[in-house]
């Protein structure tokens, strides 16, 4: 098995930390889909990663349905917990992290194209949407020790992913001040050494 991801992507991170928390072994195959000799789309027509690459030759993506089928097939530090409910509320903040992640993403590309073509209002609206999401993740957790309650989840792990990458690519947003809350539960995370091993690096 084989796990093709760059190094900066909060996707991957998730993946990765998945990996090592369930200690399951799997080669990293480092690839940058925004480089022009990027082998990316020869796994996963869209051109993005994670992708996951089964012994059988078959493809696993996006990110959501790689950590679900890791947690599945390895008993080893169950992430999603069995019982439905628990198990979609520890879904929908991974849907809510990674959607701040996916607003930001939009942010970081617009501002990397000439300043005369970027659009300030697109900007201004996936800032919303981020300010939008920091927010109900404070509110969400307010002061529980995890995200899910009492058991550390694949909802930490998403959510750490979401705040540690704006912290790396848009660190102006100040959410460790704005949410105190946020701020605790990362610094947590960053005693895990699943999260001390993949700190994103250019
Ligand atoms: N929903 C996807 C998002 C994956 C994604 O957008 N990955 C970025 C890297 S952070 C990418 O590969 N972008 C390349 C592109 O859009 O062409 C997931 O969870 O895996």
């Amino acid at each position: 098995m084989k796990l093709i991801a760059s190094l900066t992507s909060p996707y991957a991170r998730k993946v990765r930390i998945v990996l090592q928390e369930k200690r399951i072994e799997c080669a990293l195959v480092v690839d940058a889909p925004m480089n022009a000799d990027t082998r990316v789309r020869e796994f996963n027509p869209l051109g993005k990663v994670p992708v996951l690459v089964l012994d059988d030759g078959s493809t696993l993506f996006d990110s959501r349905v790689i950590v679900d089928y890791l947690d599945h097939v390895s008993p080893v530090s169950r992430l999603i917990p069995g019982e439905l409910r628990q198990a979609v509320a520890v879904k929908r903040w991974e849907a809510l992290a990674d959607g701040i992640c996916d607003a930001g993403v939009l942010v970081f590309l617009e501002r990397k194209r000439p300043v005369e073509q970027q659009s300030a209002d697109w900007i201004a609206r996936q800032l919303d949407k981020v300010d939008a999401g920091l927010l109900a993740l404070s509110n969400d957790l307010g002061e529980r020790p995890w995200c899910n309650g009492e058991a550390y989840s694949l909802a930490d792990i998403a959510v750490g992913c979401s705040l540690l990458w704006l912290a790396f690519r848009l660190p102006e947003i100040d959410w460790r001040n704005r949410h105190a809350n946020l701020a605790k539960l990362v610094d947590k995370l960053m005693l895990r050494p699943a999260f001390a091993d993949t700190v994103p690096q250019v």
